[in-house]
């Protein structure tokens, strides 16, 4: 895959409605757009998904910047890649930084699919043909979060992740489980507890969630382990996974009965598939998280969530969930509560180049 450029486009785009956490609101997505061309003229697309500021994890769009000119170009310049789990290996010689390691892994993924005429679920070992739509209510109200449920299963989601804190939680899934006694709901804390609010989470279990995502603090094990002994509700992890290691040890610990992987929080595809396969053997189940992201990334997901451990509807939403327009060609949509896996070579997806031009804020391109 011998590869003549980079081009690093950063773009921003408000979002329809500001997603709220107990950590603050999005109202304005920046996003990395990595386009890697090889010498035959094939390209390959990567999005970085770190925020502008480094409120999920410690990375932030400039940090990823740096990380991707200053040190991981350069090694790519320095080593030729065959296939893409060496881009892995390659990176690991750098600490941590793994949003800015997947923008580039996830691109000499599709360039390596496409190279191979093959769609990227196949080149991942991918076997269903449709994944699963879950969505993601984010809001600071019961009432609009009602309304935003009612709207999101008219447009046929499988299922519906609450933000929750301790100052929105119990009455808030009372009211949705008192509308929608069978929906399949789940709920994410994103670390908004500790475990002196044992009663508050303990008393979630009224409520038959299918999990709750991430309770206690990002970078913690051993409590969430001590927290599920206490409590039925089943503990999904998120911020807490890292690596293939991390995953391992929470399942050995029994931190978590579920995990929700990211590309882009794991370093890349490869890491991806091999914490899923893991899993998968261990008889864990997996879902794609979401990053609030554009079509590249949204494409590489579900190719991914093509997976066959992938058994839970993940964050994956229609493009036009968070976007007025997106930047790939045709957007993503939920039809019948899934969204089709593509079947041409690589992501699937091609870039939409007008939406690019409007919503790109700076551009560099590195020649090899
Ligand atoms: O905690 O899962 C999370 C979005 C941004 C950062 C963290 C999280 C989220 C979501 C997914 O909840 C939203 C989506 O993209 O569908
Ligand atoms: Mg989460």
């Amino acid at each position: 895959m011998k590869l003549t450029s980079i081009e690093i486009n950063v773009i921003e785009m408000p979002l329809k409605d500001p997603f709220l956490t107990h950590l603050g609101a999005v109202e304005v997505r920046e996003g990395i757009i990595i386009k890697i061309n090889n010498s035959d003229g094939v390209s390959g697309f990567g999005e970085g998904v770190a925020f502008s500021t480094p409120w999920y994890t410690e990375e932030t769009v400039k940090t990823s910047l740096h990380m991707i000119t200053d040190f991981l170009i350069p090694l790519l310049q320095k080593n030729p890649i065959d296939h893409p789990r060496q881009v892995s290996q390659l990176f690991s010689s750098l600490r941590r930084n793994n949003m800015a390691k997947a923008a580039l892994e996830t691109a000499f993924w599709d360039l390596y699919s496409k190279c191979h005429s093959q769609p990227l679920s196949k080149a991942l070992g991918g076997t269903y043909s449709a994944v699963a739509a879950g969505v993601v209510v984010a809001t600071d109200s019961t009432t609009n979060a009602l309304r935003q449920i009612d709207g999101y299963l008219q447009e046929g989601y499988q299922r519906i992740k609450v933000k929750i804190s301790p100052k929105l939680d119990y009455s808030l899934l009372s009211e949705i489980r008192r509308v929608y006694p069978d929906l399949a709901i789940m709920a994410d804390a994103n670390s908004a507890y500790t475990l002196a609010d044992i009663d508050r989470i303990k008393a979630l279990d009224d409520f038959n969630l299918m999990m709750i995502e991430q309770p206690l603090s990002h970078d913690d094990i051993l409590e969430h382990a001590l927290l599920q002994k206490e409590i039925k509700t089943p503990i999904c992890l998120d911020e807490s996974i890292n690596s293939f290691d991390d995953a391992r040890k929470a399942i050995e610990f029994g931190s978590c009965q579920v995990i929700n992987i990211k590309v882009g929080r794991v370093g890349g595809l490869n890491e991806a598939k091999r914490i899923h396969d893991y899993c998968y053997e261990k008889g864990i189940p997996v879902w794609c998280g979401g990053m609030i992201e554009f079509g590249i990334s949204r494409a590489h997901n579900i190719s991914l969530a093509s997976l066959p451990g992938f058994s839970i509807p993940g964050d994956i939403s229609s493009s036009n969930r968070f976007w007025e327009e997106d930047i790939i060609t045709p957007e993503v949509k939920v039809h019948n509560g899934s969204v089709v896996v593509p079947t041409s070579p690589g992501i699937g997806f091609e870039i939409n180049e007008n939406r690019l031009q409007e919503v790109l804020q700076w551009k560099e391109t590195i020649v090899f």
